[in-house]
């Protein structure tokens, strides 16, 4: 397909300031995975989400990352028997301000430090006390999946895109696709904007922004408003 044709569309404006949004990113190709959730935040964060509404939450591998993100989307109403799933509270995770190396290894509540990613500000963790209890209106799962010499990659690809599809439809949660399937490094660090010689672009600049997008239509649709607008 011609680049004039496949291209990154321009993301729409949305206001993001009510939003509570939920980062799950895996573990495996780190500074791939930092770039991307960096571009992600940045986006959020420039849609006007507020910081203690942005919480990020690591899992081991692209493969953990349904399950991950299943616990942190709503069960839908109509199967509610409680005001929220406990799954949302009792989790640890880590608000937007703590880097990507934070999140590896150390129990919550006391991060091992590391490199910042750049853009997300100084580290501060999410006690039990001051964990919001409000549904996240819409879960990034980012990962990256580098084709290697066995069958890994597309038995992971596969049931990972399947099972995060399912995700957002059993929940009607916005369940952003952030998982790249690069089939050589280079491909996974041009798009998270750290290639060289070219750069490339960051996808998890989009992510972010299809996320505040998506939070905020879902949002309008459950309210009924299903007005004209491209
Ligand atoms: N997880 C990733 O997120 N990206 C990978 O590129 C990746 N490659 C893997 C290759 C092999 C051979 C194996 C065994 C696992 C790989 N995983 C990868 C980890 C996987 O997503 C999962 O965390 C583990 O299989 C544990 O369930």
């Amino acid at each position: 397909m011609s680049e004039a044709i496949k291209n990154h569309p321009a993301p729409k404006e949305f206001d993001g300031s009510s939003l509570r949004i939920a980062i799950v990113h895996s573990r495996w190709n780190k500074s791939v995975i930092d770039a991307l959730v960096a571009g992600a935040v940045r986006k959020i964060k420039e849609a006007k989400v507020q910081e203690h509404n942005i919480v990020i939450q690591s899992v081991p591998g692209s493969f953990e990352l349904p399950l991950a993100c299943q616990r942190y989307a709503p069960i839908p109403f109509s199967s509610r028997n409680y005001s929220y799933p406990h799954s949302m509270i009792a989790g640890s995770h880590v608000q937007a301000g703590a880097t990507a190396t934070d999140l590896l290894g150390g129990p919550i509540g006391t991060p091992r430090s590391g490199t910042p990613i750049h853009g997300l500000g100084s580290a501060s963790i999410m006690s039990s006390a001051n964990t919001q209890k409000r549904p996240f209106d819409a879960v990034i799962a980012i990962g990256v999946l580098i084709k290697g010499a066995t069958m890994h990659f597309e038995y992971i690809s596969e049931s990972v895109s399947q099972a995060l599809m399912r995700v957002q439809l059993d929940t009607s949660v916005p369940v952003i696709f952030g998982v790249l399937t690069a089939l050589n490094e280079e491909q996974a660090l041009y798009r998270a904007g750290i290639g060289s010689p070219d750069k490339g672009h960051n996808h998890g600049e989009d992510w972010g922004s299809a996320a505040v997008e998506m939070a905020s239509r879902v949002r309008k649709w459950s309210e009924g408003n299903f007005l004209n607008e491209s």
